[in-house]
């Protein structure tokens, strides 16, 4: 197995990743510029396949339509020379003064209507470049006090927008579907669809929800003190993990965009390994983009920059191979069994029992001696995780 990333891999980066200058809250920025045409020919040369932009990473709010073109064409132009794709593509409706209260969202209705047409501009490119997903990170639908926003008011106009984009899509014959992002809380005190599970059931609500998926991002799940893979595992079950946003996170604090594995990496392992090995038959469960959302430290050069983004791909690769010998152990097998970890996949009533038949189960119930039942033997799920541990650690 190698660690040297290829297209195959299907690896992609956001430009405003790669692209972050350091400005934090309390500094400001510490790298230059980067240019689009050279940031697609350096991702290209480490091996990923893909870049991903907001409208205004590619040409700064405001420009004229002859600017825009001409970034649009640069771009263009650089992803023919190099072979690299646009696999997404996302709006900023957080960082313009204007957004300062959301952009769907917002109390005021003008912001409502000017977020719908940013949107809707960077959509038609974003489906001239050949993108499938469409992104929608809401950082600045929110609040920070409760008397200031209308929830249910809020969550209305929020699915009047995505209904319209739906609509707009489908009646367009556009190829491309729609990936909420969800995020507890910064910029905003508290933003709406905080969790994973909050999009996934306002999605259900939507006019058309087979076209609304998720993109989690490990930090946003894990700032929220979730479990990124249990997450991720639901999206799979439901069908609505559209795209992923892989980076690391140490624990509950601000937003920290940490090269992936540079944080809790028992759960980057858990998670590559439910990626790659957690399908039907032991294969990949999820084909998509390997989405890296992070921000290369403001400490960092532009060596460093480029280093964290290798650092990502390579860290991606070993945890794909070190998963890949956890999977084919026969201790893990055996203690997996040992485990019944393969039994929770067995259905809990017969084929065609019906409550009838199980209420005259004597066995289940009224001879079932529960507390005989184990006799005294336990799971061994520490053992089992010991063994991931050791896998992970190169041990094995
Ligand atoms: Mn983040």
């Amino acid at each position: 197995m190698t660690t040297q990333p290829t297209p195959a891999d299907k690896f992609s980066f956001g430009l405003w990743t790669v692209g972050y200058n350091g400005a934090d809250p309390f500094g400001g920025p510490t790298r230059a510029p980067l240019d689009v045409v050279h940031a697609v020919e350096k991702l290209a040369k480490l091996g990923a396949y893909g870049l991903t932009f907001h409208d205004d990473d590619l040409f700064a709010f405001g420009s004229t339509a002859a600017e825009r073109q001409k970034q649009i064409d640069r771009l263009k132009q650089a992803l023919s020379d190099t072979g690299l794709i646009v696999p997404m593509v996302t709006t900023n409706l957080f960082s313009a003064p204007v957004f300062k209260d959301g952009g769907f969202t917002s109390n005021d209705r003008g912001v409502r209507r000017f977020a719908m047409r940013k949107a809707m501009q960077q959509l038609a490119l974003g489906v001239e470049l050949g993108a499938k997903t469409f992104v929608m990170w809401g950082g600045r639908e929110g609040a920070e006090y409760d008397s200031a926003k209308n929830v249910r008011a809020a969550l209305e106009r929020y699915r009047e927008a995505l209904n319209l984009f739906g609509d707009h899509v489908t009646e367009k014959g556009y190829d491309i579907r729609f990936a909420i992002e969800p995020k507890p809380n910064e910029p905003r005190g508290d933003i709406l669809l905080p969790t994973v599970g909050h999009a996934m059931a306002f999605i259900e609500t939507l006019e058309r929800p087979a076209l609304f998926g998720v993109n989690p991002e490990v930090g946003h799940e894990q700032m929220a003190g979730l479990n990124f893979t249990s997450g991720i595992a639901q999206a799979l079950y439901q069908d609505k993990l559209f795209h992923i946003d892989l980076n690391g996170q140490r624990g509950i604090k601000y937003d920290q965009d940490l090269v992936f594995g540079h944080g809790d990496l028992h759960n980057a392992f858990s998670l590559v390994d439910l990626l790659e090995n957690g399908g039907p038959g032991g294969g990949q469960s999820y084909t998509g983009p390997r989405h890296f959302d992070y921000k290369p430290s403001r400490t960092e050069d532009e060596t460093g920059v480029w280093d964290s983004a290798a650092a990502n791909m390579r860290t991606y690769l070993l945890l794909k191979e070190r998963a890949a010998a956890f999977r084919a152990d026969p201790d893990v097998q055996e203690a997996l069994t040992a485990a019944r970890v393969f039994e929770l996949s067995e259905n809990t009533l017969d084929e065609n029992e019906s409550y009838d038949d199980l209420l005259a189960d004597r066995s289940s119930y009224e001879d079932f001696d529960h507390d005989a039942y184990f006799n005294g033997k336990g799971f061994g799920f520490v053992r089992l995780q010991q063994l991931a541990t050791e896998h992970l650690m190169g041990a094995r």
